[in-house]
């Protein structure tokens, strides 16, 4: 395996919405490359980058993979991420380690959802885009609509490099806009283009676009501006540069076609990779924080400075073990180098340094900076930490991902099961940032918390196909929450007098409501100690305590405040404990009286499909309890926008597939809580006590 500097290595992230193709167009662009003898197909199994067999079985990407292809003196590291939404964060946290993006967008369906989403990764991270109109070959496929929508989505700095040289089945090649040629591709797929002189019916509008580009580029860059005005034009070797510039700048965001299942576009695509998007060197320096609490530090991604790399991605292997995918951040990472994780202080040695292609992984003598790699059996080291040379700490930043929205029990179907259930888990949440294993502890349970049903569905199937652990999953969790919508004054008396010690503790307090997300107040008002001040904290803690286990189905109350007016004392028996329970006491009469209910969970809801189903999802969305919030055209397909309650979600997934034939797609962020409606807090309280949660009987 040949050895690559920095600044012939080009480190593309595809990203965009789920079904785009960029799992196939990486595979494509493999096979154009040589990287693979056969052309892989992701509905046979066969792509590169989609070789989990969760992801074989269900035919679209779960986990960000590598791959690379070396091309025209250059190595080109693939990152292939997942475009649906439950596996979203996948993308957001591989993104670290792209110098640019390929956002792929399919041709028919236009600007989606994950479409925008992930460009705002991309603005997270400063990130040059390319956007990529594929699947140029279906039916319906349209690049002047696409077009539009991509300019209606994202702004000016949408600029075609290439236009399709014909469409739907007609689609063989592109027209390039830089060097104004034509390339037909084979019907073989081998991937490969034949140049020729742009066809008599292209040219009108190939020069048009070319003067549209040849202007975007001038804008920026004020030598190329006046030779444009000088001479009407910017020659090609003046145009190449500038347009390099203005991609790394972020001015332009270039357009390009292709279809990855015929293997049409390829050989171009990885040209224009290779002579116009970044190197990691090319990137600024980034900053990090001094691993000893100083001021923070700059590094350059350069051989020359000495070696960190970050893990943006570790994989949970049954044989191999963990295995840790790295970016190169400074330095020349050697194999065998002993190095220091400068988040958790440890020792590791890089043993088996690799590089990797899909599954497989080809061992390296050494990487440099900017290079993507792998290395397996790291003793302490997880997604996020930074390792190098011990006498040069550094912490590169880590990525912060959103929250789990859901969480379901899950039940080990057997003893054994059960034995081998925590380490199992454990490995998996290393691999998967979004993944959360907790015991309830009222009831015992095993909680898996995840971004959706399927998310925790494939870490289910994960146990049971890698770690031959059978659990069942049972209903999901609603994060439901307590509060109160009036106002009530009650005492709290605890009293055991009875021979020896004995117990005394006296309160007085007031509740009221407070606004939705406010949490929790006390305030003590306490005058002329009627209470003595060291015994309030008491007082206080025995309320929360109380508030955590919750009033009517054993949910945390919340946004409430209490007011501690009045009580009394006994000079020998009052201590924290009677106090405590006290607190406790008075805080459940009042919940009684001040009207307790059920707040939920409501999520914005966005959902994208073809318009003749607007009917149908709008009125499944009633069922749902859902308010409409919008509804607009958008690329060919309408995006609904709505509120709904969690609960009601549960199996939208599936049931949107049914729906629309599986052309409708959906995604959903937390938005806030609300009362939960009396009929349904009802059979939610009932489900409750059956399980022996809520009202408790007092002492
Ligand atoms: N006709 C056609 N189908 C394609 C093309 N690229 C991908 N597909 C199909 O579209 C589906 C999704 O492709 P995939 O690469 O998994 O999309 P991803 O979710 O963006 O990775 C698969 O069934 C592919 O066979 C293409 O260029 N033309
Ligand atoms: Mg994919």
């Amino acid at each position: 395996m040949k050895i690559y500097e920095g600044s012939n290595i080009r480190n593309v992230a595809l990203i965009g919405h789920g079904d785009a193709g960029k799992t196939q167009l990486v595979t494509a662009l493999l096979y154009t490359a040589g990287m693979v003898n056969r052309l892989g197909k992701v509905d046979d199994g066969t792509s590169v980058t989609d070789y989990d067999e969760e992801e074989i079985e269900r035919q679209f990407s779960i986990s960000a993979s590598l791959a690379f292809a070396e091309w025209d003196k250059a190595k080109v590291n693939f990152i292939d991420t997942p475009g649906f939404n439950i596996f979203l964060h996948e993308s957001e946290a591989a993104l670290v380690a792209a110098d640019a993006a390929l956002l792929v967008v399919h041709a028919v369906s236009g600007v989606e959802v994950q479409t925008e989403k992930t460009w705002g990764f991309c603005e997270k991270y400063q990130l040059p885009r390319v956007l990529i109109v594929n699947q140029m070959d279906r039916d319906r496929a349209s690049f002047a609509r696409t077009l539009d929508a991509l300019r209606g989505a994202f702004g000016r700095s949408v600029v075609p490099l290439q236009l399709p040289w014909g469409e739907e089945k007609g689609f063989r090649g592109v027209i390039d806009l830089i060097d104004m040629k034509a390339y037909s591709y084979d019907s073989n797929g081998n991937g490969k283009a034949r140049e020729s002189a742009i066809p008599a019916e292209l040219t009108d509008t190939a020069s048009k676009a070319h003067e549209g580009l040849v202007e975007m580029v001038a804008e920026g860059n004020d030598d190329l501006l006046q030779e444009f005005f000088d001479k009407g034009t910017i020659p090609l070797e003046d145009l190449s540069p500038g347009l390099r510039q203005a991609i790394r700048e972020r001015r332009i965001s270039p357009v390009l076609v292709s279809a990855g299942l015929p293997n049409i576009g390829s050989e171009n695509l990885l040209n224009f990779i290779t002579a116009y998007l970044p190197s990691p060197i090319d990137r600024a320096e980034w900053e990090g924080d001094s691993a000893n609490g100083g001021a923070p530090k700059k590094r350059r991604i350069v051989d020359s400075e000495p070696a960190a790399l970050y893990v943006f991605k570790t994989v949970a292997d049954p044989f191999a073990g963990r295995v840790s995918y790295f970016k190169v951040m400074s330095g020349i990472v050697k194999n065998d180098a002993a190095v220091v994780n400068f988040n958790r202080g440890g020792a590791e040695k890089l043993a088996h340094i690799a590089v990797v292609q899909g599954k497989q992984q080809i061992p390296v003598g050494e990487l440099h900076a900017g290079d993507l790699g792998a290395v397996a059996k790291l003793h302490d080291t997880l997604t996020g930490d930074t390792l190098g040379d011990k006498s040069a700490p550094i912490l590169h930043p880590k990525v912060t991902l959103a929250e789990p929205a859901i969480s379901f029990a899950i039940e080990p179907k057997s003893r054994s099961d059960e034995d081998k259930l925590s380490t199992a888990i454990h490995r998996l949440l290393e691999e998967d940032l979004l993944l959360r294993f907790s015991r309830d502890a009222q009831t015992n349970e095993f909680l898996l918390a995840g971004s959706g049903q399927q998310h925790v569905e494939v870490a289910v199937s994960k146990l049971k196909r890698r770690f031959n652990v059978e659990v069942t999953l049972k209903a999901p969790k609603i994060a439901y929450r307590e509060t109160i919508r009036g106002r009530a004054e009650a005492q709290g008396k605890f009293k055991r007098q009875t021979g020896g010690h004995g117990q005394y503790g006296d309160c007085w307090i007031k509740t009221e409501p407070l606004a939705r997300g406010a949490g929790f107040e006390f305030a003590n008002e306490i005058f002329g100690g009627a209470i003595p001040r060291n015994f309030i904290p008491a007082v206080e803690k025995g309320i929360v305590e109380a508030a955590s286990k919750g009033y009517l189905a054993g949910y945390p109350v919340v946004d409430f405040k209490v007011i501690l007016f009045d009580g009394s004392y006994h000079d020998v028996d009052s201590s924290e404990l009677a106090f405590k329970i006290a607190g406790s006491l008075a805080f459940k009469k009042c919940m009684e009286q001040a009207k307790p209910c059920l707040l939920e969970p409501i999520m914005n809801v966005e959902i994208s499909a073809p318009e003749n189903y607007s009917g149908d999802i709008l009125g499944n969305l009633n069922s749902r309890r859902g308010r409409i919030q919008g509804m607009e055209p958008k690329g060919g397909s309408t995006v609904i926008k709505a509120q709904v309650p969690l609960a009601e979600m549960l199996t939208y997934a599936s049931d949107l597939t049914s729906m629309t034939q599986g052309r409708g797609s959906y995604s959903m962020d937390y938005s806030h809580y609300e009362v939960v409606p009396a009929q349904i807090a009802e059979k939610i309280v009932a489900v409750a006590a059956a399980a022996g949660h809520g009202k408790e009987e007092e002492e």
